[in-house]
């Protein structure tokens, strides 16, 4: 079995912390690992240029600032059904896409906007989806990001938790069939991750050798459970041996960490075809959505996690590295909220589908 990354597993203790070299395909990590999870102060990855850091960042600006001005449209009544923001979830969604080669497929959940962004899709496109428009990729019967770009190779998430892991699989056995060398990228909550799909899909994936690579957003609660009656197990990834995949525990919130990982995950498994499981620790600092206050939350727990806020943090890095002064973060900040704005604005002026269109999309002639 091939090592893309391996967390020690079993019989840690608890707040146990300890500086290793973890092994990756590009090399080795020195990462401290807190309680099985691969930290780092701000990891610097060696395999990302200057030009690609501000990208990431970028992205990360770009998913918040989706995210901020879709709240604000939710409370102003112009946007319903579900907004489920990815606040806390920048740095291991952007930082995960910008691991894929352009070919390869990205199978994306509700908490992936930065990524969807990564892979190039443009704002008016997603916004017209969003927020139900005629015309839109899922002609209006849609509120979020359940759309297939095949352009794009992204297939938006099913809505059924654990689905979207044999489909994924399905399409890199369907691409290997054609002798294409492609790997997908698929994700899963900490909830998502306990149903039966989950381990029928990534079974799937390691005994025919597909090359797949499944990231487990642990972000601390489903909806109102937390992980303490979810799963049992220490951590999420330490489930790759049973599996005979490759695994690792990561702080989701140091976007090149991320990167890394699945960098060096994906590459692994294009060339070995076999599967990797990537535990990404990080936390929903919001309700499930707009309309879960979140008040089962202790908030000295939202305290914690605000001082490792993904974007806050990257922030620092790229003020530390002179890639850019804070004025110029603010001032892209808010350009950046202003676009998102006027494209909220110039959507919302756009009609509905006729209700006859719905049916059309549940029904073959
Ligand atoms: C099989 C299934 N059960 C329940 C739901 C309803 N549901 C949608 S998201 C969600 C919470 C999922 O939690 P998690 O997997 O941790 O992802 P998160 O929302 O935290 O990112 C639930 C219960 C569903 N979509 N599919
Ligand atoms: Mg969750």
């Amino acid at each position: 079995m091939a090592t893309v990354l391996q967390a020690p597993r079993g019989g840690r203790a608890k707040d146990e912390t300890k500086s290793s070299n973890v092994k990756t395909g590009g090399g080795t990590l020195k990462n401290n690992l807190v309680n099985g999870i691969i930290t780092s102060k701000a990891h610097l990855s060696s395999l990302l240029t200057d030009e690609e850091r501000k990208q990431l960042f970028f992205r990360m600006l770009q998913a918040r600032e989706f995210d901020l001005a879709m709240i604000r449209a939710y409370k102003q009544g112009r946007a319903f059904g579900g907004v489920y923001s990815q606040i806390g979830n920048e740095a291991s969604s952007v930082g995960s896409a910008f691991a894929l080669a352009a070919d390869d497929a990205y199978f994306p959940m509700h908490r992936n906007v930065g990524g969807h962004f990564t892979r190039g899709q443009e704002l008016r496109t997603m916004l017209m989806n969003f927020l139900a428009r005629d015309g839109s990729m899922m002609r209006g019967t849609d509120g979020t990001g359940h759309y297939a770009d095949v352009s794009k190779k992204v297939f938006g998430n099913v809505s059924h938790l654990g689905s979207m892991i044999p489909v994924a699989a399905g399409y890199v056995m369907a691409a290997k069939m054609r002798g294409e060398n492609t790997v997908a990228m698929t994700y899963i909550g900490d909830g998502g991750a306990q149903t039966g799909e989950f381990h029928e899909g990534i079974n799937l994936a390691a005994v025919q050798r597909l090359p797949l690579v499944l990231i487990i957003e642990n972000n601390q609660y489903a909806y109102s459970s937390p992980n303490s009656v979810e799963f049992a197990c220490e951590r999420l990834s330490d489930r790759a041996l049973g599996y005979g995949c490759t695994g690792a525990t990561i702080d989701g919130t140091d976007v090149e960490l991320v990167y890394e990982t699945c960098k060096n995950a994906v590459e692994a498994a294009r060339k070995t075809g076999v599967p990797a499981i990537i535990e990404s620790v990080t936390m929903r600092m919001r309700g499930h959505a707009e309309h879960d206050d979140f008040s089962y939350v202790p908030g000295t727990m939202i305290d914690e996690w605000q001082q490792r806020d993904p974007v806050d943090r990257y922030t620092q890095v790229m003020i530390s590295r002179h890639l850019y002064t804070a004025e110029e973060i603010e001032s892209l900040r808010k350009s950046l909220s202003e676009d998102m704005n006027a494209a909220i604005d110039e959507v919302v002026a756009l009609p509905f589908p006729a209700p006859e269109e719905g049916r059309k999309l549940v029904f073959v002639d």
